[in-house]
């Protein structure tokens, strides 16, 4: 079985909504491995970082204050296809047209308080789990 890596976050607005079990409880009985897991608040330059390919957006400020309103759940979640499998359980961004069934389809209503983040490729992940959990990728 060929394992790869992606990087979960369970947002702010999951942590304070007291669904972080919901969350890994999702990627546990899909199949998913944790291999790292870790409740932290962030500084403004990882969101941004972390958040970089939206920086020029109109949305970026505050999406950064989002992500650093709170702590949140940073995880690395381990299987095949890790990234695809995780995206299509997190679902849609927008959580008004995700399935439901997906936990922003199930759980969410804003698009900036989508409750959940994963990577989205082999690559993202490569240069999430960096960020926040050094030498996991
Ligand atoms: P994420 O990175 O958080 O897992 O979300 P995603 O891949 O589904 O969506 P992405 O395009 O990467 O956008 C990152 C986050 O920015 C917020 N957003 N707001 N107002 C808007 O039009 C808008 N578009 C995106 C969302 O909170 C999204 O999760
Ligand atoms: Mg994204």
């Amino acid at each position: 079985m060929s394992a790869e890596r992606t990087l979960i976050l369970v947002k702010p607005d999951g942590v304070s909504r007291g669904l972080v079990g919901e969350v890994i409880g999702r990627l546990e009985r899909k199949g998913l491995t944790l291999v790292a897991l870790e409740l932290r608040t962030l500084e403004r330059s990882v969101a941004e970082t972390h958040y970089g390919e939206h920086a020029s957006k109109p949305f970026f400020g505050e999406l950064v204050d989002f992500i650093t309103s709170g702590p949140l759940v940073a995880l690395v979640a381990e299987g095949p296809r890790a990234v695809e499998a995780s995206r299509g359980l997190i679902g849609a961004t927008d959580p008004v047209k995700a399935a439901p069934g997906s936990l922003r389809g199930d759980y969410a209503l804003e698009i900036g308080q989508n409750l959940v983040h994963g990577s989205d490729s082999p690559e993202s992940a490569k240069r999430e789990i960096d960020l926040f959990f050094p030498g996991l990728s």
